[in-house]
């Protein structure tokens, strides 16, 4: 069976996780508790030189970074595909799927760190900059969604499952989206319909 090393608020182990939901694949997951540093032991770099989780285990292939995780997903278990068809829409989505990675992410995992702690310890400045950066990403989603039901048309992707764990949480965070916004509210509304999605126990 599968594995996966796995820690709960990881929105890139949360990526994998709709993923392999998404293709309807079992696997066993491995707590790994990035609060006592069990990502840096010898035995867990061995798995992933970077220290970092997820890290999937299909027998004897051993795969780390979340991007590369599912690319080896779509491939190994093709049903039902992930990625459009056409080559060139193939890397429209990759590149969503990195500009999630990359510049999405982590303001929301920076606003998150803010709201957990007590009004008064907050760094206002950053809660102020996190909301104008997660607020340039969604008006650069909402150009490329047009008038799509997702990041690929019609069908969910790689990309929609990066994006997933963070966007659902939006109003949470409260990240108000205007509405000149209006595929990126329908999408996000779709997007927390997927049995995949409400599996991560977010919503
Ligand atoms: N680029 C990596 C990022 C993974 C990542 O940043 N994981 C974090 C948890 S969300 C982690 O393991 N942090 C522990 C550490 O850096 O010590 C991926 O996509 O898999």
């Amino acid at each position: 069976m599968l594995k996966l090393y796995d820690y709960p608020d990881c929105p890139f182990c949360q990526k994998v996780r709709v993923v392999l939901a998404e293709k309807d694949l079992e696997f066993e997951k491995i707590f790994v508790d990035l609060r006592k540093g069990e990502q840096k032991t010898v035995e867990f770099r061995r798995l992933n030189p970077y220290g970092k989780v997820p890290v999937l285990v299909d027998e004897d292939e051993v795969i780390y970074e979340s991007t590369v995780i599912i690319e080896y997903l779509e491939d190994e278990y093709p049903h039902p595909l992930l990625l459009p068809d056409d080559s060139g829409a193939r890397a429209r989505v990759r590149l969503l799927e990195d500009f999630c990675d990359n510049s999405f992410t982590p303001p929301t995992s920076a606003l998150l760190h803010e709201l957990y702690k007590p009004e008064a310890e907050r760094d206002h400045q950053r809660v102020q900059q996190s909301h104008e950066e997660i607020q340039r990403c969604m008006v650069h989603m909402n150009q490329q969604l047009g008038s799509g039901e997702y990041l690929g048309g019609s069908r969910f992707t790689l990309a929609d499952a990066a994006f997933a764990p963070r966007v659902i949480l939006l109003n949470r965070m409260s990240v108000e989206l205007d509405g000149s916004l209006g595929p990126v509210v329908n999408w996000i509304e779709r997007i927390k319909t997927r049995p995949s999605v409400r599996g991560l126990g977010l919503l």
